[in-house]
């Protein structure tokens, strides 16, 4: 068996930072946090073995500054860094960075992470591994004629998107020829400023979608595993708010067909770690390849509760070029988990709201869990994204899990700031999302409208 690190660096904060901690601890690694200046008395400082300030609180200057962080795996002999999920996670040229400085990336290849970070070439790597995809260019549009004349050939409605975008950051929808000779410029333009590339492609629009994804595991060796979906189709403003293990539309045919499309992709690029291969879902339960990301997500724990594989500790041993021991007999998914991101942040408006927790109370019991990093008399700060932790519920079936999800809500105490408890409230007692019947749009329409 190969030597596990003596020595991880994280690069984050945060609950993934917690998270990672953990992982490390039980792997009998020691750990370095790093933080910025306004992350001093956060929790993955106070529970790693050691700590290194890396900046300002502006994440540019502190979790983005990779030659700090660098320098912190250097003045700490950390063996490794893992870059946790976004930041540097899926920054290429961090990866490369960490190889030329003899620490391990805890991620995918630099080259991995290259191919599937342009969109088009994703695409195109796709459609020739025989994965699906909905029609539309495997490369940019050179100009908005070009991008005419392929939306004529697609048929409206057609979806612009950004080559260097994803997440939902750079689309556009467009119902004719008039509204994309009237977007097509600004929208590259924008690609422009916000990813230091204009390119654009162009791809059928599917109307009513649900988002659903394959968590994949790949070693050095070329063993790939497949670890079933994760349904993350309520979203407010590509912001994933609930996310599910299984989906409620996969049955055993449709995960086998998405897990062995996700695992072709991984082939096709010789892909290595953890990944997540993310599809459209059509109403036909057609199923269309989005893109790819190369990084652990934060719903990754949905998986764990139901499949019983650590991810964390798995991407650390496959880091250092240990085997994957699991095959695909070994992931039998018969349990159910639901997460709800807990969020600082006005209810009414959804906007953040930092602050001073004056008193927290969080949920307990069989098959609940809590990843979060604040504490009672925290004061969250305004810099990072306003995400205070996440609580997943794991039961027998869907709606167990519902019931236990609202036990949990219920007994939830955070005050000094407002969070979007009251907001998932609503959503779990839902009729619609109780039935599993909704499409990505449901926040949109059953939630804001009518409320
Ligand atoms: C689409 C789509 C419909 N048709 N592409 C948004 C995030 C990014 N990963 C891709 N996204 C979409 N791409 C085609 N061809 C609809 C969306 C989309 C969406 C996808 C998943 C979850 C929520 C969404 C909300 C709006 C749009």
């Amino acid at each position: 068996m190969a030597e596990l690190f003596k020595k991880v660096l994280i690069a984050n904060r945060g609950e993934i930072a917690l998270r990672v901690i953990r992982a490390c601890r039980e792997l009998g690694i020691s750990t370095v946090a790093v933080y910025s200046k306004a992350d001093e008395s956060s929790l993955h400082v106070k529970l790693a073995d050691e700590a290194v300030c890396v900046g300002p609180p502006q994440a540019r200057l502190s979790y983005l500054n990779a030659p700090a962080l660098l320098s912190a795996a250097d003045i700490t002999g950390a063996d490794a860094i893992h870059p946790g999920y976004g930041f540097l996670s899926e920054n290429a040229e961090f990866a490369r960075l960490c190889k030329e400085c003899k620490v391990t990336f805890i991620g995918p290849t630099p080259a991995n992470i290259d191919s599937m970070g342009d969109k088009a070439e994703a695409r195109s790597i796709a459609k020739q591994a025989g994965v699906p995809l909905l029609p539309g260019t495997l490369e940019p549009v050179p100009d908005v004629n070009a991008c005419a004349s392929e939306a004529a050939k697609i048929g409206y409605p057609v979806i612009l998107k950004a080559v260097s975008g994803g997440g939902g950051r750079g689309i556009h929808v467009v119902r004719n020829e008039e509204q994309l000779r009237g977007s097509f410029d600004r929208l590259s333009e924008e690609a422009k400023a916000a990813f230091g590339d204009p390119g654009m492609y162009v791809e059928k629009y599917c109307e009513s979608p649900r988002h659903v994804e394959i968590q994949v595991l790949c070693d050095k060796f070329g063993n790939r595993l497949a670890l079933g979906e994760r349904d993350c189709t309520v979203q407010r403003r590509h912001q994933k708010i609930i996310e599910e293990a299984p989906s409620p539309i996969a049955d055993e045919d449709l995960r086998k067909r998405m897990s062995e499309a996700a695992l072709k992709l991984c082939k096709a690029v010789d892909y290595e770690n953890a990944g997540t291969v993310e599809f459209l879902v059509d109403s036909d339960r057609q199923f269309y390849f989005m893109e790819m990301n190369t990084r652990i997500q934060v719903e990754h724990p949905v998986t764990e509760m139901v499949t019983g594989v650590d991810l964390i500790k798995a991407q650390i041993r496959i880091a250092a070029g240990e085997k994957l021991k699991l095959t695909a007999k070994d992931i039998q998914i018969k349990s159910h988990a639901i997460e709800a991101r807990i969020n600082a942040e006005d209810p009414v408006r959804f906007r953040p709201c930092p602050g001073k927790i004056t008193a927290l109370h969080v949920p307990g019991g069989f098959g609940v869990r809590i990843e979060s990093f604040v504490y009672d008399q925290y004061t969250v700060v305004p810099f990072y994204d306003s995400m205070l932790g996440k609580l997943i519920v794991h039961a027998p079936t869907r709606a167990e899990a519902i019931s236990k999800m609202r036990q949990a809500l219920d007994e939830f105490i955070v005050e000094g700031i407002q969070t979007n408890i009251p907001f998932l409230k609503k959503v779990f007692a839902h009729p619609r999302f109780q039935e599993g019947d909704f499409d990505t749009h449901f926040l949109e329409e059953f939630m804001l409208k009518n409320e």
